[in-house]
């Protein structure tokens, strides 16, 4: 058994009975009510999940397993040379919920390029793909066609005890994560560099290797390292997080659950919303004529945007009630590595008049920005101009998180889920209309 493979079992085990006893002995204490507003709007705010990978506060943001963004990025053992710290280490700390050394970092590194290998027929696949399908979908297809890969499936079909679910689980998803970047990448050189492949490097860690497989110089290897950290969880409620969860809770495959996860991302609500930024300044540039808005004329386009029926993507959260700390990582490395790139120029314009206009106009309930509204800025500047593709970069860190969440529903038992529907006769019999 591999070094992370046995401190999770030893993980698992401990974290057990902690479980148990609160399903146990104290299964009837409340912990909320649901009113008819979240029945009908989206479930906001129900509590209704449980999850220890991370947690969102609404006015602090993200924590990955109890640390901020800024905690993680420092605590983590870093690439040498580079930036930021290994996606692998950062994988480690999801799971177990410790810090790896840089030892334990490299351990990861070393499963990982083991795992690597796509299966060639994912490739021919994708080149039987119409080239104009939507990056997200032939992600999706992708992954959904390795199904037959599933260790889980056939463990399950020789019989394997529930307790033991968790382990071919963790063998699927580790499998399956570290052959993504690889996938995505065959996707970009496919669709938009001719069919020209760059195989990969193995001497390589995860976010250096996607760099290289992207044929794009550093820092972008550092670019991907942060974007596949701060896109990794943000607890499990949001629409992809919850669709992995909800996929494997009927005891569906790592292969089924991810690829249903990138389908829920791919929705301009969630996380095409970083493409649709890209798409919102290039409308501005165009009638700018290129020239730098001032503030002022950025507000009119702001304005028109609403007037028109339509959200300003790239702002507002269901949670979130502050700018995003995911943002707020992302401007810091803008503000170090393209402060005068013109479309960050754009964004920063924006980051200044859109919360005052969105809280004249008094609808949403958080009008500051969230992580989508500079991640295209940074995958711009470095070359990856094709904004259809921003949101499978997203898919491969929200992978991350969700196959941790999915190993920990397996290891601690949760349930298929199936929460209660209502008819609206219903509704209006219990607010007091109908009897
Ligand atoms: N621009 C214009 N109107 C907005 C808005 C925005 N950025 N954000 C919210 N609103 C509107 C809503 O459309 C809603 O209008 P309605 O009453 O006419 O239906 C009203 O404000 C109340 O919405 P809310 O409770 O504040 O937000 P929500 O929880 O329903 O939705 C979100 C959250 C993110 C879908 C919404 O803010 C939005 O559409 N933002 C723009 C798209 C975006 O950036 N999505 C990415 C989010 C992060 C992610 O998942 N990747």
């Amino acid at each position: 058994m591999s070094m992370i493979k046995e401190k999770l079992k030893e993980k698992i085990e401990g974290w057990r009975p902690r479980t148990t006893m609160l399903l146990k002995e104290y299964g009837k204490v409340q912990i909320g009510e649901v009113t008819i507003a979240q029945a009908i709007g989206g479930m906001r705010g129900v509590k209704c999940l449980v999850t220890d990978i991370s947690y969102l506060d609404p006015m602090e943001g993200i924590r990955f397993r109890g640390y901020t963004i800024p905690e993680t990025l420092k605590a983590l053992p870093k690439v040498p040379g580079r930036e930021m710290p290994y996606v692998e280490g950062f994988i480690y700390l999801l799971l177990t919920g410790d810090i790896p050394t840089e030892e334990q970092a490299l351990e990861l590194v070393e499963e990982f390029k083991k795992r690597h290998k796509t299966p060639d027929y994912v490739f021919d696949m994708i080149k039987a793909l119409p080239k104009d399908s939507h990056p997200m979908a032939i992600f999706a297809a992708a992954i959904v066609a390795m199904q037959r890969e599933s260790i889980f499936v056939k463990k399950y079909n020789e019989g394997i005890s529930k307790m033991d679910y968790w382990e071919p689980t963790y063998e699927d998803a580790m499998n399956l994560l570290a052959r993504l970047p690889e996938i995505a990448a065959f996707i970009y050189r496919w669709k938009y560099r001719d069919g020209d492949i760059i195989p990969p490097d193995p001497n390589l860690d995860m976010g250096g290797n996607f760099a290289h497989m992207m044929g794009i110089d550093k820092p972008y290897d550092d670019v991907a390292r942060l974007y596949f950290i701060l896109h990794s969880d943000h607890e499990s409620g949001n629409v992809s997080a919850h669709t992995g969860h909800l996929v494997a809770s009927a005891l569906s495959d790592i292969y089924y659950s991810i690829s249903a996860l990138i389908d829920g991302l791919a929705g301009p609500l969630h996380g095409l919303a970083n493409q649709e930024v890209l798409r919102w300044i290039q409308g501005v540039m165009d009638e700018m004529g290129g020239k730098i808005p001032t503030e002022e004329e950025m507000k009119k386009f702001v304005w028109d945007t609403l007037n028109s029926g339509q959200v300003v993507p790239g702002f507002g959260h269901a949670v979130l009630r502050k700018t995003d700390p995911r943002y707020q990582a992302q401007r810091e490395f803008c503000l170090k590595h393209l402060p005068d790139d013109d479309i960050f120029k754009y964004v920063d314009i924006l980051y200044k008049v859109v919360p005052p206009i969105l809280e004249e106009q008094g609808k949403a309930k958080n009008p500051w920005p969230n992580v989508d509204a500079q991640s295209g800025v940074i995958q711009w500047y470095y070359g990856l101009r094709e904004y259809d593709f921003y949101t499978v970069l997203f898919g491969i860190g929200r992978a991350i998180g969700v196959c941790s969440n999915i190993i920990w529903d397996r290891a601690l038992g949760y349930p298929i889920e199936r929460p209660k529907s209502l008819t609206t006769a219903m509704l209006e019999e219990v607010a007091g209309i109908k009897k």
